[in-house]
């Protein structure tokens, strides 16, 4: 949920972005670096045509139906869907996400992203007919450790910072209870566990805590950061659980929902169009200053370490640069970050609207 390492981050960026930014397509810019001349168009949420809207959630939906490809690594996967959330207990990704939906489920558009904004509650991403589902019912008290059954002591203090089991600003905190994931069972989770743990998606919309972190013009302050360094410390929060990234897993999942677990927070299907956005983020942030941002980046290679070490001293790291290796498991292989800095270049073809 919160401050991950500097890969979580670069890879699947997510963020609070307001407004639209038109990116050049036409520019030279774009072209230079790639024989990427038709880039797929990626979009905002509320963008999309209603039939773009379904064609996605179908496939989000097949994906949850089509025999996974890492089950006999991770016990608990059953579907393609939960190979992705496996791979991010035990580590992340999202670039594979996207061929899976195209080559195994069909979605032929481009992937979808939500700007969470002050209409957060009202969001018709949460829409049952043409988006995720609601809310999960209401819980008074969603109890001492409901979030945090995981062996990782990091998550269990993560689990009650922001965010009492009573919080009196809670809205849900139950299963979702209507739209096409009401009768979802998540695979794994929540925590951080790959064994097969079957349970319904909760929720647990905080509207007030997504204020409290999208103040001050966020996005704004994000894209007005000089460099990846403080770009991506923006981005994480510079304190636990203070930043755009925790806005939108906090934000939806609350005090108990699974979006709020930093490990298996992709058992919930908004998860992807959160993360969506804050690579959308980055890449505008890059496109401001193309030249010099094509190749800045940087930070810790693992959790929790400085400079999120949110939990005091620092474990051992080394700094990232265009040469480390993303290891994506059975999923994505071994791909180098310079391999993933440019969303027209390499093995990308795509822009924003
Ligand atoms: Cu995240």
């Amino acid at each position: 949920m919160f401050g991950n390492s500097l890969l979580l981050s670069a890879l699947v960026v997510f963020g609070s972005a307001t407004g639209t930014f038109a990116i050049p397509t036409g520019s030279a810019e774009y072209k230079a670096d790639s024989p990427c001349t038709e880039p797929v168009v990626r979009k905002e949420w509320r963008a999309m045509a209603p039939e773009q809207q379904q064609s996605y959630i179908d496939a989000v939906k097949c994906m949850q139906s089509t025999s996974g490809k890492t089950a006999e690594l991770y016990a608990g996967v059953r579907s393609l869907y939960d190979d992705f959330q496996a791979l991010h207990i035990s580590q992340t990704d999202n670039i594979h996400w996207v061929r899976e939906l195209k080559t195994a489920c069909k979605y032929a558009g481009g992937i979808p992203y939500w700007n969470t904004n002050a209409a957060f509650i009202g969001s018709p991403i949460f829409d049952a007919t043409h988006g995720f589902g609601g809310n999960g019912g209401y819980v008074r008290d969603t109890g001492p450790d409901r979030l945090a059954s995981s062996s990782s002591s990091a998550a269990s203090k993560l689990s009650h910072i922001a965010m009492a089991s009573d919080d009196p600003s809670a809205t849900g905190g139950g299963c979702v209870t209507d739209g096409p994931f009401a009768d979802y069972q998540v695979s794994m989770g929540p925590g951080n566990s790959t064994a097969y743990s079957p349970h319904c998606l909760a929720r647990d919309i905080n509207p007030s805590f997504v204020r409290q972190m999208l103040g001050r013009a966020e996005s704004a302050q994000v894209l007005a950061q000089p460099d990846f360094w403080h770009f991506t410390r923006r981005i994480e929060g510079a304190t636990l659980g203070n930043s755009c990234h925790s806005a939108g897993h906090g934000g939806v999942g609350g005090r108990a929902g699974e979006m709020s677990n930093p490990y298996s927070s992709p058992g919930e299907p908004i998860f992807y169009l959160h993360h969506g956005v804050l690579d959308k983020l980055w890449n505008e942030w890059q496109r401001k200053d193309w030249h010099a941002r094509k190749a800045d980046i940087g930070g810790p290679d693992t959790q929790f370490a400085y400079p999120y070490n949110y939990f005091g001293a620092s474990p051992a790291y080394k700094n990232v640069t265009l040469d480390f290796e993303m290891n994506l498991g059975e999923i994505g292989g071994m791909k180098k970050i310079n391999q993933a800095m440019d969303t027209v270049g390499g093995e990308f073809c795509y822009t924003y609207e």
